[in-house]
């Protein structure tokens, strides 16, 4: 009788805002999912494969420990909001490097790092061809969160080139259970599409390094679906179903100024290096 193999998928930043969304979408008979966050993840549920680890993703001894028998990284660690550039450069960017070594060190073959539209926030609406705007736009960063995953991303593509590791940049709009706000109807992406699109990228069969939306099939979309849809991710959720609730009687006029106009949002003009709730 032939063994099935176990996968065994590292998630860091398990225990944040998205990692906490994925932990049970991502659970699969065969998996391991080894949850690693600085704020130990909860206990295993029953039936629960799962590995919890707490630890820093700046922490290069217990990156290179996490990553022993790993098939897949999903790096989700790291600050997700604006803050102060030595938090960021120290967490985020070399975060990241941490992350990525560790993973070379060990023969992890693929890795899915969690960028952010806050790389290209600076885009307006305007900017976006009729067939929504490129995953591979150039950078056009709106705080110093958004040059750490503009470094995220470049740091995917040395990691790449140089060593042969598949590595997909997701540029993430905005992941939670539902749409918040006129902007959040353009950058949703469903927790069911998350997973769905984490999935694709643990499963596209060409190494390779390349960026794709986070977003997931919104009415209000302008974003490209094709370097999604290349690897094999097919959102199914729209912020539409939402629309009428969020709106109430507001008239339904498009985006307005640069709060809702800008990729960003608010993120545009918050203070640069100061903590953002
Ligand atoms: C992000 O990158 C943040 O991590 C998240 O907190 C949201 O602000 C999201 O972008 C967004 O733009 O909605």
């Amino acid at each position: 009788m032939t063994e099935s193999k176990v996968e065994t998928v590292l998630i860091t930043g398990a225990n944040g805002g998205v990692g906490r969304l994925m932990r049970p979408r991502l659970a699969r008979e065969g998996r391991i999912l080894r949850l690693l966050d600085v704020v130990r993840p909860d206990p295993a549920a029953e039936g629960e494969a799962v590995e919890l680890i707490e630890a820093s993703v700046t922490d290069e001894a217990a990156m290179r420990e996490a990553c022993a028998g790993v098939d897949a990284i999903i790096h989700l660690g790291g600050i997700s909001v604006e803050a102060p550039w030595s938090d960021i450069l120290s967490v985020n960017i070399d975060g990241t490097r941490v992350v990525l070594e560790a993973a070379r060190d060990a023969g992890v073959a693929r890795v899915v790092l969690a960028s952010s539209n806050h790389a290209v926030g600076f885009y307006d609406l305007d900017d976006a061809p009729a067939d929504g705007l490129p995953a591979d736009v150039l950078p056009r960063p709106d705080t110093y969160y958004g040059v750490s995953k503009v470094a995220m991303e470049g740091l995917g593509s040395l990691f790449h080139d140089r060593y042969g590791i598949d590595v997909t940049a997701v540029r993430i709009g905005s992941c939670f259970e539902k749409p918040w706000d006129r902007r959040s109807l353009w950058t949703w992406m469903s927790p069911d599409d998350g997973a769905r699109l984490l999935e694709a990228c643990l499963a596209t069969p060409e190494p390779g390094f390349r960026m794709v939306w986070g977003i997931s099939r919104n009415t209000r979309n302008w974003w490209s679906m094709e370097a999604g849809e290349a690897i094999g991710y097919h959102p199914q959720d729209d912020s539409e179903a939402f629309a009428a609730e969020l709106l109430g009687d507001a008239v339904d006029d498009g985006p307005q100024g640069p709060e809702e106009r800008l990729a960003g949002g608010k993120f545009c003009s918050t203070p640069l290096g100061e903590h953002q709730k």
